[in-house]
C-alpha cells in the first residue's frame, strides 16, 4: 500500500465509553475548516426512521483537538473528538451471543468471557467518527467541485419505482435528505415506513440497498498497474468495512452477467470538451481507473442482528442452548449507512486526489490539478 503520500486516519472509542476520537494525517494545509458542515453531516447520519431511542439522546458534535488554526487546516495531524451521551445502559456481560453480530467470533478471538468488549467496538457507533473524518475529506473534494450524494433504493422487500429510479437527476438527489428514509419515491416511502413499524412490532429488523453517486470526478484516479491501487478495489474494501454491509456492485454490477458485451460497455465519443460517453454502465471506473464519468455504486446492508424476538444461541458460560441477549438497538439503520458510505467514498477519493496530485498545501495541489486537467486537452 502507498505510504507517506497518503491521507491516513485512525478512530478509537467504545459505543458506551466517554468519547470517540479520530486522527487524520497527511491532510493538506490551507483548506477552510467548516465545523458546522461536519456537524451537519453527523446530524444527517443520526436521522432515519427506525433508529433506536439512543438517537434522541445523542447530539453528535465534534470537538477539535489539534491541526486547525483560525478555521484553516495547517498540515498537522487533525485530531477530533465526539462525546458519547447515551452511556446510561447497564454494561452487563453478553454471554448469549447474537447470531450475525461479532459477539461470539470476537469473544473467542480476544479470549473474552462474553461479547461486551467486542460489541462496544463492533457497534456502528464507531461510524460517527468515520463520518466526521469523511466530511473533512469532503471539504477537500469541494475545493475541486467534487460532490457525493446517496439515496435508498430498497428496504426489506420494497423498492423505489423503476420510473423514478431511471429518471433521477442530480437536483433530485439533494431531496433524499428531506425523506426520513432517504427515499425519492413518496409512495415507496409510505410503504417502507409501515414495513419498519411492522418489523418493530414483531421484534424484528430490516436491511436494504443504498446507492451512492460521486460527481465531477477527474479521469485518472486509481491505477490498473497493481492490485492494491485499483480504485474499484479500494472503494469496495472501504464500503464492505461498514458494519452490516454484505455486498457492493459498481455500475451495472451483477446485472452485467445476463447481458451481452455490446449491451454493457459504454461507447466512446469526442467533442471540443474531450472524451465522453452517452451511457455510464461502468459506474465511472474502467481498469481500476476513474474514467471521468460519475462514480456510481450500490451496497446491500443486512438486517441488524440485535433482535427483540431473539434467535437461538449458546450461552458462552454454561454452553446451554438459549435465546440471544437483547439490548436497545435499531430496527433499520439503512438510511444512516448511506451517509456513512458517502463519507467512506469521500475519504477514498480525497486520498486518491492527494496521491495523484500531491501537494502539502491546497494551493500546490490545485496547481498540479490544473496543469493535469489542461494537459488532458492535448491527449
Ligand atoms: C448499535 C446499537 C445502538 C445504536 C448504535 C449501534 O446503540 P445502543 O445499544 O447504545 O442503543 O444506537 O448506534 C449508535 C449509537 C450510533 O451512533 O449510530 C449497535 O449495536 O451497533
Amino acid at each position: 500500500m502507498e505510504g507517506d503520500d497518503m491521507i491516513r486516519y485512525l478512530t478509537a472509542g467504545e459505543s458506551h465509553g466517554e468519547a470517540l476520537v479520530g486522527i487524520i494525517e497527511g491532510f493538506p494545509s490551507n483548506i477552510p475548516f467548516d465545523k458546522e458542515f461536519i456537524n451537519k453531516e453527523l446530524n444527517r447520519r443520526q436521522k432515519g426512521y427506525g433508529r433506536s431511542s439512543r438517537m434522541a439522546i445523542e447530539k453528535d458534535e465534534i470537538q477539535i483537538i489539534s491541526g486547525i488554526n483560525k478555521n484553516y487546516t495547517t498540515g498537522n495531524p487533525i485530531s477530533i473528538m465526539i462525546r458519547n451521551r447515551g452511556t446510561n445502559i447497564d454494561l452487563v456481560e453478553v454471554t448469549r451471543p447474537r447470531p450475525g453480530h461479532g459477539d461470539l467470533a470476537g469473544g473467542l478471538k480476544y479470549n473474552q468471557k462474553g461479547g461486551r468488549n467486542v460489541l462496544e467496538r463492533a457497534s456502528a457507533r464507531e461510524t460517527a467518527m468515520r463520518v466526521a473524518i469523511g466530511s473533512i475529506c469532503k471539504l477537500l473534494l469541494m475545493e475541486f467541485n467534487i460532490h457525493i450524494f446517496s439515496h435508498i433504493i430498497q428496504i426489506g422487500d420494497i423498492k423505489i419505482s423503476k420510473e423514478i429510479y431511471t429518471d433521477i437527476k442530480r437536483e433530485d438527489l439533494l431531496r433524499a435528505d428531506e425523506s426520513v428514509v432517504r427515499i425519492l419515491d413518496k409512495n415507496a416511502e409510505k410503504r417502507i415506513i409501515a414495513e419498519i413499524e411492522k418489523a418493530k412490532e414483531e421484534g424484528d429488523t430490516l436491511g436494504g440497498v443504498i446507492e451512492v453517486i460521486g460527481t465531477n470526478i477527474p479521469v485518472g484516479l486509481g491505477s490498473y498497474a497493481s492490485w492494491d491501487r485499483k480504485l474499484d478495489g479500494k472503494i469496495a474494501c472501504s464500503i464492505l468495512s461498514i458494519p452490516g454491509i454484505k455486498g457492493i456492485e459498481i455500475g451495472l454490477g451483477f446485472s452485467t452477467a445476463s447481458r451481452l458485451g455490446s449491451q454493457v460497455h459504454d461507447e466512446i465519443y469526442h467533442d471540443e470538451e474531450g472524451y465522453y460517453r452517452k451511457t455510464n454502465n461502468a459506474g465511472g471506473i474502467e481498469g481500476g481507473v476513474s474514467n471521468g464519468e460519475d462514480i456510481i455504486f450500490r451496497a446491500v446492508m443486512k438486517p441488524i442482528p440485535t433482535l427483540k424476538k431473539p434467535l437461538k444461541t449458546v450461552d458462552m458460560e454454561t454452553k446451554e442452548q438459549v435465546l440471544a441477549q437483547f439490548e436497545r438497538s435499531d430496527v433499520c439503520a439503512v438510511p444512516s449507512a448511506s451517509i456513512v458510505a458517502e463519507n467512506m467514498l469521500a475519504y477514498i477519493l480525497a486520498n486518491e486526489m492527494k496521491l495523484k496530485f500531491g501537494g502539502d498545501s491546497i494551493e500546490e495541489m490545485k496547481i498540479n490539478f490544473n496543469n493535469y486537467m489542461e494537459s488532458l486537452k492535448n491527449r
